[in-house]
């Protein structure tokens, strides 16, 4: 067996440790996004495929077996693309995904389905925004100017923000309530932007504006491919073990 594992997330490097341990054959990927991604205890490789067809060579060049999809529930193309490289080749695919968040009692939280539509439900009157949507998506603000923002980025921004008025901090996650609660009360906010993520590593800010009773704009999750889905790396494994049995 060996596997392709598409990584960038948390559930990702604790997957990756999950088959070192069994002793499962893996290649970790990054899309290449940040600087200097964390390490993994499993070979890794960064960057694009190439689309669907340098996916599909990629798996017949390497000689990989199944594919394992833990990128984030945002990374919606590379998902849409391992389904049908996985479909192409004949491969057994299956994602590691992790809930949703849900609302609890008292959250002041209003669901939106396109970061253009978490700016529509800003208010008109300055607000200070705390947009927690990482780097590539900013543009989507550059509409709502009057705003203050606070941006927290993985890496330093390499060329001018599309927001007039930001406070950049540089942190990469997982992060913890106490800094975020910190962060928030510090910066005066008055709105959280959240994509609904799910999973532990970006949950601080949401446990955090849930105790100060800040109002949270949560982006819904892009529609993901049909795939078979696990919630954690113990069923994967099981998941794989089965498929191994099986002969696929
Ligand atoms: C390159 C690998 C681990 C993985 C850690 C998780 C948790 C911390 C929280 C906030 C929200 C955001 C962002 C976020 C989190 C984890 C996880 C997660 C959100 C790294 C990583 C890569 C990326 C890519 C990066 C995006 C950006 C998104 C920042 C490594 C650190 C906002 C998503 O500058 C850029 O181009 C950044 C791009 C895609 C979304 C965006 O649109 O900007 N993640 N994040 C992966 C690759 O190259 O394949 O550098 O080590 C991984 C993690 N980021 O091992 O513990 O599991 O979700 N990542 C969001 O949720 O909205 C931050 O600040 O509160
Ligand atoms: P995306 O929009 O779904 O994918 C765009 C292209 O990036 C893909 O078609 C593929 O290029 C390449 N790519 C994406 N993930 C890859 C991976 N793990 N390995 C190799 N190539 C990859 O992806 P994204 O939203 O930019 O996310 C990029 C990475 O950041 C992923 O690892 C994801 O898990 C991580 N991440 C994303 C978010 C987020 O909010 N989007 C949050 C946390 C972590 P080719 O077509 O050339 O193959």
């Amino acid at each position: 067996m060996r596997v392709l594992l598409l990584g960038g997330t948390t559930e990702a490097r604790q997957m990756a440790h999950a088959l070192k341990s069994a002793g499962i054959e893996t290649v970790f990927s990054y899309a290449g996004r940040t600087n200097a991604p964390v390490a993994q205890p499993v070979p890794v490789r960064v960057g694009g495929f190439g689309g669907v067809d340098g996916l599909v060579r990629y798996l017949r060049a390497e000689g990989i077996s199944h594919i394992i999809d833990a990128t984030h529930p945002f990374a919606a193309q590379m998902s849409w693309n391992a389904h049908h490289a996985s479909a192409a080749c004949g491969l057994p695919l299956v994602r590691l995904e992790r809930p949703a968040w849900r609302a609890q009692e008292g959250d002041d939280w209003v669901h939106v389905p396109t970061l253009d539509a978490a700016r529509e439900a800003l208010p008109q009157a300055r607000s200070r925004v705390f947009l927690a949507i990482g780097r590539m998506h900013l543009a989507s603000f550059a509409g709502a100017p009057q705003h203050r923002y606070l941006l927290r980025l993985v890496d330093p921004p390499k060329e001018g923000l599309p927001l007039p008025d930001t406070t950049v901090i540089v942190a990469r996650g997982p992060f913890d309530v106490a800094g975020d609660t910190a962060l928030l009360r510090d910066h005066r906010i008055t709105h959280v932007v959240a994509k609904n993520a799910g999973g532990s590593g970006a949950l601080a800010k949401i446990e955090a504006a849930r105790a100060l009773g800040m109002r949270v704009i949560l982006v819904d999750r892009p529609t993901l491919p049909d795939t078979t889905v696990c919630p954690d790396t113990e069923t994967v494994l099981r998941h794989l073990n089965h498929s191994a049995e099986r002969g696929v």
